[in-house]
């Protein structure tokens, strides 16, 4: 009896799977594997119900045989372990970035005259609307808001992307590259208050009130699905900062940084330049127990942010307030540095993780960029935030073709670097 191989990353089986498993099941005894999560986060949607769920639910499809799990995006331990007579697959991974996936499929396959077979894709309104139910369960408040706890459980480390509009959410949503043969996205968006300040031409002093501050967070989860992590500057009065913490745990935001500093807070990139003061361990932790006491749901996270190192108060103030802030309550640490080298943020992640061994620590590589996502985990960091990238890049390019245009006296000479009228006018997707 021949042998048929069928991955899946499927929270629910329509027509489209059934449709797989009954070409499978002529060719030969059906084989299913069921993505496991770290990978399917990379692959495809955050998993609405667990893999050992997804393993239970494809056991209980007629006709299938066995069940396996698939730990890798890449098919060669599946394949060695299995050696299939058939791989098949819906044919929409003939295009996009799985192309590369499905033809190291077609390589290990020939390897020993196994056969890959693509079955037409499904695509009808049912199918539409099953995918639309999934896609908006990832976007509920109380769906979206637990995810970032689950992430941080689930990969090294959380890669997390600024977003501070609707457009800039569904690039953080929606970006999926290969490389090397695997597939990555982000998993989480970081409305910063730098981005979002900036793009109303503001400065990020706190002068954009929280009612603008949240709308932003409606127009980002309008349009995504992926959790949140809200920069929440200083947290502002304490008695203030427990009504945001409500607001933002209804709005389904995942967590909120908030910063050890007191009075007007200008960036911290600007260290020591100008005038910012820390708040004493003792006026943050009261901030922070406040906020922890204020919170409903089991979900949402407060994460300290330690501006020691900004300020130049060194290793051991910095250490000291991350124990103080963790006792208060903090569900996580950020610790920020404005140098090239990397070497003062590994140290304190080091010096932190010997002491704590779970508590996550947050860190953005905005100045010391040259440290790799893989070196951060070793140093024991849980979330990277690439904070203010997307609108670092968006500006020079918007300023230049302005620029051109003043020069030329038409946009004939900008065209060749614009995004094509057709993908503009079918970026969004329609309901
Ligand atoms: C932000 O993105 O607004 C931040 C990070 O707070 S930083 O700009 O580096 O202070
Ligand atoms: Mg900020």
């Amino acid at each position: 009896m021949k042998t048929a191989y069928t991955c899946f990353c499927t929270d629910v089986i329509h027509e489209g799977h059934m449709n797989i498993i009954n070409e499978a099941k002529k060719l030969g005894k059906v084989i299913i594997g069921c993505l496991s999560d770290q990978v399917l986060i990379r692959y495809n949607k955050f998993p609405t119900i667990s893999q050992e769920e997804r393993m239970r639910l494809y056991k209980t499809i007629p006709g299938v045989e066995q069940v396996v799990l698939q730990e890798q995006m890449q098919y060669d331990d599946v394949i060695e372990l299995i050696h299939p007579d058939y791989v098949v697959h819906g044919d929409n991974w003939k295009e996009g970035p799985e192309s590369t996936i499905r033809a190291h499929v077609q390589e290990l396959l020939a390897s020993y005259g196994g056969e890959l077979i693509d079955v037409p894709y499904t695509f009808n309104e049912k199918v539409r609307k099953i995918d639309l139910q999934l896609r908006e369960k990832l976007a509920m408040p109380e769906y979206r808001r637990k995810r970032l706890r689950q992430l941080i459980e689930m990969t090294p480390i959380v890669k997390t992307m600024e977003a501070h509009s609707g457009l800039t959410g569904l690039i953080v949503e929606k970006t999926v590259v290969e490389n090397e043969g695997k597939l990555d996205q982000f998993d989480a968006m970081w409305v910063s208050s730098l981005c979002d300040s900036t793009a109303k031409g503001k400065p990020d002093i706190e002068l954009v009130d929280m009612t603008s501050r949240f709308r932003t967070i409606e127009d980002i989860t309008e349009v995504t699905t992926k959790p949140i992590i809200f920069d929440g500057d200083t947290g502002g009065l304490t008695e203030h900062f427990v009504y945001t913490v409500r607001s933002l745990e209804r709005l389904g935001v995942s967590a909120v940084i908030i910063e050890d500093k007191t009075g007007l807070k200008k960036n911290s990139l600007f260290g020591t330049e100008v005038k910012q003061t820390q708040a004493t361990i003792e006026e943050f932790s009261e901030k922070i127990a406040a906020g922890k006491k204020a919170q409903l749901t089991d979900d949402f996270m407060i994460i300290a942010r330690i501006e020691s190192l900004i300020l130049e108060q060194g290793m051991e103030d910095a250490l000291t307030r991350a124990f103080a802030f963790v006792k208060a309550g903090a569900d996580g640490i950020m610790i920020h540095s404005r140098k090239k080298d990397p070497a003062e943020i590994c140290e304190f992640c080091d010096k932190f993780r010997s002491q704590d061994p779970k508590t996550p620590i947050v860190v953005v590589p905005t100045s010391f960029n040259t440290i790799t996502e893989e070196e951060l985990a070793a140093h024991g960091v849980n979330i990277v935030i690439y904070a203010n990238q997307l609108t670092r890049s968006a500006f020079p390019a918007m300023q230049q073709t302005a620029k051109d245009i003043l020069k030329y006296h038409r946009a004939k000479e900008v065209d060749d670097r614009l995004m094509s009228i057709k993908d503009i006018i079918t970026l969004i997707d329609e309901i």
